[in-house]
């Protein structure tokens, strides 16, 4: 198991760790308050180095088309500027993190943080060639942000104990994750000195 070293190119992405997707939300992912313990030790590894933390966060307005009143699939969630859309409390979000909100109006929904926003400029403009990708949920805003991060030409690892999903489906979580590595996300796992490959690519 290879150690991974981050060097100036690299950077934290961390999904939508929002109120509402936590447990008790108004989309609450199971178990999903187990990732704030990892994501708040990935967000010290990476700060550490000085590196960028980016935080998406679905935003959306109160009519938003992905809301079961508007015929989508989802009740109501991170209306922007409610409780519920809000970073989890005890997310040690750094001062200087980039905050990207996606999903902003009411016609269209973005699983990915780069769908609709300048993520990927922002990226570039730092010289960030490698994304770590973390935070909720596994099946849906990661999944696609990794896809996405994949197509824009980004190396990116995935970090399995920092995501969880919403299996709307039993499997839906462990499928997407297999579909990331088979479009070449690299899984790492944590550990006190840092991360480790889990597989090799
Ligand atoms: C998400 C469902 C609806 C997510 C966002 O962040 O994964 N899931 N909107
Ligand atoms: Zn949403």
């Amino acid at each position: 198991m290879s150690a991974i070293h981050l060097d100036r190119g690299d950077a934290l992405l961390v999904i939508d760790m929002q109120v509402d997707f936590l447990p008790g939300g108004a989309l609450g992912v199971a178990a999903g308050h187990e990732v704030v313990a990892p994501i708040n030790h990935l967000i010290a590894l990476y700060r550490e180095q000085g590196l960028p933390v980016v935080a998406s966060r679905d935003w959306h307005p109160q009519d938003h088309c992905s809301f079961a009143a508007q015929g989508g699939p989802w009740p109501p969630h991170c209306v922007a500027g409610t409780p519920g859309a809000a970073f989890a409390a005890e997310l040690a979000l750094p001062d200087d993190a980039i905050v990207v909100s996606k999903a902003d109006s009411a016609g269209a929904d973005a699983y990915s943080a780069f769908n609709g926003t300048a993520l990927a400029q922002q990226l570039r403009e730092r010289g960030i060639e490698r994304v770590t990708v973390c935070g909720l949920a596994t099946d849906y805003c990661v999944l696609n942000t990794v896809t996405d991060a994949l197509e824009e030409g980004f190396d990116t690892l995935i970090v399995p104990e920092a995501m969880r999903a919403v299996d709307v489906d039993p499997g839906d979580g462990t499928r997407a994750l297999d579909r990331m590595v088979a479009r070449g996300a690299v899984p790492v796992r944590l550990n006190a000195a840092g991360m480790t490959a889990l597989s090799v690519a």
